[in-house]
């Protein structure tokens, strides 16, 4: 498993992103500390320079494992559920323009908050179908490039729907995709799921992307999270991508970053 760690620009301070700052700073950051990858959250693709990061990237020796969009959503409200099919078609926009940037790396591209949420809409029938009907266009690109999207299972206080394993498994069977998955966040997984490793096993081979942060969502190892029995269920069902640390960033963002990785590293080994 590879070890990744969340990286943005710009963001409030208890949003969960642990290095901040300009790219040119926190891709080296992250390859200096030892991470194998970084998980940028970018806000529109359509803004960054993909042929400096790519460079930043080959120079620290790190690669691209995800890519965050949720603040398409927290932001812009722009979702792929919103009533409006010319908003949908804008965060439909948003997503393949990350899954350009993400094409040259082996990197998926999260769905979390750009989904939406049922409360947005008139009905939860209309949102799930505005939903469905916006990734089974994505779901085309994601098969003819090759670029997973990753459906992320977000708790019950932040979201409104998709809120455990079973039943975002349940909506993601009729897509019948290898390039859509679940994404599993162990903040989130910690909330609703009553056994975290039965939940993952039976979530054997539709798993493309994990986050990591402990129960409290600070950095692995300050909280009580079981993160050897989520380790060893991922193994058991063959798990090969990231654990991407996405955690707050205290008590400090470096300390945070380091601990997770120390931490994380003594469980995944190299
Ligand atoms: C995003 O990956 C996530 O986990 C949500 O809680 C949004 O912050
Ligand atoms: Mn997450």
């Amino acid at each position: 498993m590879k070890l990744a760690i969340t990286g943005k620009e710009s963001a409030p301070e208890k949003a969960p992103f642990v290095l901040r700052g300009p790219y040119e700073t926190i891709i080296p950051k992250a390859g200096k500390m030892g991470y194998d990858a970084i998980e940028l959250h970018i806000h529109d693709s359509a803004a960054i320079d993909r042929a400096k990061i790519r460079k930043l990237m080959d120079e620290a020796g790190i690669t691209l494992s995800s890519i965050g969009t949720g603040s398409a959503y927290s932001e812009d409200r722009i979702s792929l559920s919103n009533e409006d099919a010319s908003v949908r078609e804008q965060a439909i926009k948003r997503l393949e323009m990350h899954m350009d940037t993400a094409k040259e790396y082996d990197a998926v591209v999260i769905v979390g908050l750009i989904k939406g949420l049922v409360r947005d809409c008139s009905s939860r029938d209309v949102c799930i179908r505005n939903l469905s009907e916006s990734l089974t266009k994505l779901v085309k690109k994601a098969e003819a490039d090759r670029v997973p999207l990753v459906l992320e299972v977000i708790n019950r206080y932040e979201s409104d729907f998709l809120t455990t394993i079973e039943e975002t498994l349940d909506f993601l069977a009729p897509f019948n995709s290898e390039q859509l998955l679940l994404h599993i966040d162990t903040f989130h997984m910690n909330i609703e799921q009553a056994s975290i490793p039965d939940s993952i096993r039976r979530a054997k081979g539709k798993i493309g992307h994990c986050h990591v942060a402990d129960s409290d969502r600070w950095y692995v190892g300050h909280g009580h999270y079981d993160f050897a029995g989520t380790i060893q269920a991922l193994r058991d069902i063959g798990y090969d991508r990231a654990l991407a640390v996405e955690s707050l960033m205290y008590p400090d963002s470096d300390t945070s970053a380091e601990e997770s990785l120390k931490s994380l590293r003594s469980l995944v080994g190299e």
